[in-house]
């Protein structure tokens, strides 16, 4: 354990990455989950000397892969160890150097072998109307594949709006009928939304799954409460604005106060679930609203319908 250990740090350090921004991490880690900072040393453990990593099969369906490009953009630690370090990634199409017939052996072979015991994580919407022939892959439906091998998982993650609840694929008139993963196959996985979801939240579930050896506590939507457990209004740093009172203080009127809350040009942050204003995305750097973007409510079931216009006042 220790030699291990002695290793990941001499590791990181040799990517120019210093013990204290790694501990910054992980004490970034512990309070996403909503731990008490006495676990940061144990969230320490679990990257630098991982007791088990579960083999992972990721699978990509109708999508931008904007999900994975969110995690591959994140910079911290470094991409490849961020996840990569608690997860021994067998399949993903995106990453891996297959391509073609070998590519496709790949996947058979990681099924085969990992049986009940892998972490399955799709990417990506599921065409079902017409026995699925509005997507393929290699020859195969997605239909296909997603019925093969997530059956076969000891777990699955769906990431991204996409994969949980159909994302932009599923938006009226939805001609491929595209559902997320637990419609499309009738297996309710771990739902981590968002138009790209945050990879944050998938450290987060596997660390607590490493952790605490179960999945975390779901909201009716199979989301984790520890980052869907409040609405973006709750946690919006314009939140103060957006109540009488501090408007004339600040700003001088009602006029330019409610001008810096995104209400009236479409925000959805009352009625959306997620982390952002906390997690953000790129490594902490900014998430919509505070760039001045009203928040477009990507992580609830059927956004492209249910939220818009976007730019107008719920
Ligand atoms: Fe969907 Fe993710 Fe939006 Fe894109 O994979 S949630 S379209 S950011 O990439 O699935
Ligand atoms: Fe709420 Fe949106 Fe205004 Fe923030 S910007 S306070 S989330 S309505
Ligand atoms: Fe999505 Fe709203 Fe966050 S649009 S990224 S849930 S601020």
């Amino acid at each position: 354990m220790e030699k291990e250990q002695k290793e990941f740090y001499e590791k990181l350090e040799s990517k120019g990455v210093s013990r204290r921004a790694f501990m910054k991490y992980c004490t970034f880690v512990t309070t996403t989950l909503g731990l008490s900072s006495s676990f940061v040393p144990k969230v320490a453990e679990v990257f630098a000397a991982p007791k088990k990593r579960p083999p992972v099969v990721w699978l990509h369906f109708g999508e931008c892969t904007g999900c994975s490009e969110a995690m591959l953009r994140s910079t911290y630690p470094y991409p490849d160890d961020l996840v990569l370090e608690i997860l021994s990634v067998e399949y993903h199409e995106t990453i891996m150097a297959a391509a073609g017939q070998q590519a496709e052996d790949n996947l058979h072979a990681a099924v085969k072998k990992y049986k009940d015991k892998f972490v399955c994580v799709v990417e990506g919407a599921i065409a079902t109307k017409d026995n699925g022939i509005y997507g393929r892959i290699g020859g195969r439906t997605f239909l296909e594949i997603a019925r093969e091998v997530v059956p076969k998982a000891a777990a699955v993650i769906a990431i991204g709006n996409c994969a949980t609840f159909g994302g932009i694929q599923a938006a009226k008139p939805n001609p491929g009928g595209y559902k997320g993963v637990s419609d499309a196959v009738g297996v309710q996985p771990v739902n981590l939304p968002g138009c790209p979801y945050n990879p944050i939240n998938l450290v987060g579930t596997v660390v607590n799954y490493i952790l605490m050896g179960k999945v975390p506590a779901l909201d009716a939507y199979g989301r984790p409460l520890f980052a869907y457990g409040k609405t973006i209004h709750d946690q919006c740093p314009r939140r103060s604005h957006f109540e009488l009172g501090e408007f004339v203080t600040e700003f001088g009127s009602e006029e330019a106060a409610l001008g810096y809350c995104l209400y009236e040009m479409g925000c959805k942050g009352p009625e959306t679930y997620n982390n952002c204003p906390v997690a953000k995305y790129n490594d902490g750097t900014n998430w919509p609203v505070e760039a001045g973007h009203p928040c477009i409510g990507c992580s609830e079931p059927g956004f492209w319908d249910n939220m818009t216009p976007f730019f107008e006042p719920l």
